[in-house]
């Protein structure tokens, strides 16, 4: 797979030379190519923003370097992979993007070809992404809802939990077996030894040996943890796919199956109101 960057912080990318990514460069799995925007400016000062038409606070990414740019990419890209018709994906972070989950990392990881677009200040004119788009697909992500001064850190984000599913990228100690179960469900509570520390014990069944016990503890802590943590997820379980133990440790936790799925029982998720007084 080979991965073009854009950024007017190339250093800001140096940690992909680390660890598992810098691992699967050498072995050849992936080629990661970081541009300067800079070099694509032809002024002095290597301008690359602007005041936004129309007004409002900060500045914008100009076009033109941003053409320059993404012409040289795919020029570039071309030539390595020697296909003068490959198209890259480009990966736009922005936080008016469609929100990066694992489905996106899962198809993201099929592609030969992924190109990323790091904006700053307020981010990109928009015509930048429409030009790019008459010619690759173009797919803007964000990490969710809360606030970045770029892209550079989504990127980051995005080419790990793509890399990483490479095949030969993940050894045996680090597999995917985990993901065999996306059932829905956080993760249970990890221990190791000491079995006592600070005072804290390991959960004695954890030390039973009892492989059966060990699995129903595991599995009403992942519920619990969901419901305490992510109700989102709770409701958007199949009631199917629960048994009546499960069922008994969510309504400890305050989740009834309804005709609907599963609920607050509490009545948050309620969307019918009713008078207050009679
Ligand atoms: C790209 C510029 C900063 C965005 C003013 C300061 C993703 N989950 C996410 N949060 N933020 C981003 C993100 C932020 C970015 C850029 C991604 C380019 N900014 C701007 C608009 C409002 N700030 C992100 N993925």
């Amino acid at each position: 797979m080979r991965l073009d960057i854009v950024t007017i912080f190339p250093e800001y990318l140096d940690p992909l030379r680390l660890s598992l990514i810098g691992r699967a460069q050498q072995d050849g799995v992936v080629e990661v190519v970081v541009h300067d925007l800079r070099d694509f400016t032809h002024d002095r000062h290597r301008t690359v923003d602007d005041t936004p038409a129309g007004g409002g606070a900060g500045m914008v990414m100009r076009p033109e370097p941003w053409g320059e740019a993404l012409d040289h990419v795919l020029a570039a890209g071309r030539a390595a992979l020697g296909d003068p018709q490959a198209l890259p994906t480009l990966i736009v972070p922005a936080p008016s993007g469609r929100r990066f989950v694992q489905a996106a990392a899962r198809e993201l990881a099929e592609q030969p070809w992924l190109a990323f677009a790091c904006g700053r200040y307020e981010g990109i004119d928009e015509r930048v992404l429409v030009d790019a788009a008459r010619r690759m697909p173009v797919l803007p992500l964000s990490l969710g809802d809360f606030v970045l001064n770029g892209g550079e850190v989504a990127v980051l984000a995005v080419v790990e939990a793509v890399v990483r599913l490479l095949p030969g990228v993940l050894g045996n100690s680090e597999s995917l077996v985990e993901e065999s179960h996306e059932d829905g469900l956080l993760e249970y509570p990890l221990y190791t030894k000491p079995a006592s520390w600070r005072e804290l014990d390991v959960p004695p069944v954890l030390l039973s040996g009892h492989h059966a016990q060990v699995a129903a503890w595991r599995r009403e802590q992942r519920l619990r943890r969901t419901a305490e943590r992510r109700p989102d997820l709770v409701a958007a379980l199949a009631p199917s796919a629960l048994d009546a133990r499960d069922r008994s440790v969510l309504a400890e936790e305050g989740w009834v199956p309804t005709e609907q799925g599963l609920v607050p029982a509490d009545g948050r998720f309620r969307t019918v109101t009713r008078p207050v007084a009679d």
